[in-house]
């Protein structure tokens, strides 16, 4: 699962990106034109603690998502979206505005979040028809493709609409701002569009990513929040993304798998491994609390707590599931 991190220069893309990922990429006037950042974060997940508590496996591997931040190369409009940056953007699951609503030392003009959030959501949908656009023209001297045409013109009617993609908005405020509600234009947009919407402090947070665990909880208590802006990223994340996590436990590997929602046993088998798609036999699942509980697979088949599903069965939260196949 990939996020891109987008937005105008200076609008706090790779601070945030140090928040999150805990890395420490240069920021500011000094930092490289052009260099990409990649990050992967694991993902908290406490049914593989316990699981990992009970098998006690040679790995443990949480869920992953990785986030990019795509430096503008230079040469492109004033939004730092040059051709480099928009191709890095078709690669990932879900876009990540950043949007500045702080005054920086590096930024001359006062912040003007909901015009940075318009100005985006337009150049993309630019980019986009100019993209459709130019495939329509080619198709149009070539032989004809009757079903592309008609997606092409589907997509087209939808970006004439001004339909915005699906995106999560990070909206970096001041520190002292934080734990107050978003302002109310910004939170009116971001629901009416679908979008999910993550304030923080890019400055602290990316400070806070550095510190001891405990460290942690005590400086985001102080600031009036619950959680770090990581946590906040990746509960927002899975949320628009519309992920849920399924679970392997054995004595090699305790794991936790991120899929779709809706998403059935045999193609979540494929998750694993396409062998394991090809192959389908049947799924065994256990619910993670019985596992726990009862302390063994054995314990759960005997107390009829084991299921064997088929390949249309609705993978579900914290189900842990061990697939048959034969190949
Ligand atoms: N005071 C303050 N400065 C910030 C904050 N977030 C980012 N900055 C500063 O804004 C400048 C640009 O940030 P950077 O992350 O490099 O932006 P990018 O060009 O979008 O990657 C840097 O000097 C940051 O230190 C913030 O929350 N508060
Ligand atoms: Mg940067």
């Amino acid at each position: 699962m990939k996020i891109g991190l987008v937005g105008f220069a200076g609008s706090g893309k790779t601070t945030v990106f140090n928040a999150i990922t805990g890395l420490s990429a240069d920021t500011g006037a000094g930092a490289a034109r052009g260099k990409t950042n990649l990050g992967a974060v694991k993902v908290p997940d406490h049914r593989v603690d316990a699981l990992t508590k009970l098998f006690q496996p040679k790995k443990k591997v949480y869920a992953e998502i990785t986030f990019n931040d795509v430096a503008a190369g230079g040469g492109g409009s004033a939004r730092g979206l040059d051709r480099k940056v928009l191709d890095g953007m078709r690669e990932v699951d879900a876009l990540c505005q950043v949007v500045r609503a702080v005054e920086t030392d590096s930024a001359p003009e006062p912040p003007a979040p909901m015009r940075e959030i318009r100005d985006l959501e337009a150049e993309l949908i630019l980019a986009d028809l100019e993209l459709v656009e130019r495939r329509l023209e080619r198709i149009k001297k070539e032989k004809a493709k009757p079903q592309e045409e008609q997606a092409l013109h589907a997509i087209k009617a939808h970006l004439d609409a001004e339909k915005p993609l699906r995106s999560l908005t990070a909206l970096d405020v001041d520190e002292g701002a934080v734990a107050a509600a978003p302002p109310a234009e910004i939170a009116a947009h971001a629901k009416a569009a679908g979008l999910g919407l993550v304030q923080l402090s890019a400055k602290v947070e990316q400070d806070i990513a550095q510190m001891s665990p405990d460290e942690q909880r005590e400086f985001v208590a102080a600031l009036g929040l619950t959680e770090p802006a990581r946590d906040r990223f990746l509960h927002a994340a899975y949320a628009l993304l519309d992920l849920i996590s399924m679970l392997t436990a054995g004595e090699d590997e305790c794991r936790a798998w991120p899929i779709k929602r809706g998403m059935t046993a045999h193609r979540a088998a494929g998750k694993i491994h396409s062998d394991i798609e090809r192959g389908f036999i049947k799924a065994e699942v256990i619910w993670w609390e019985d596992l726990i509980a009862l302390g063994s697979e054995a314990a759960c088949r005997s107390a009829g707590k084991q299921a064997l599903q088929g390949k249309d069965y609705v993978m579900r939260d914290g189900d842990v599931v061990n697939f048959k196949f034969a190949v």
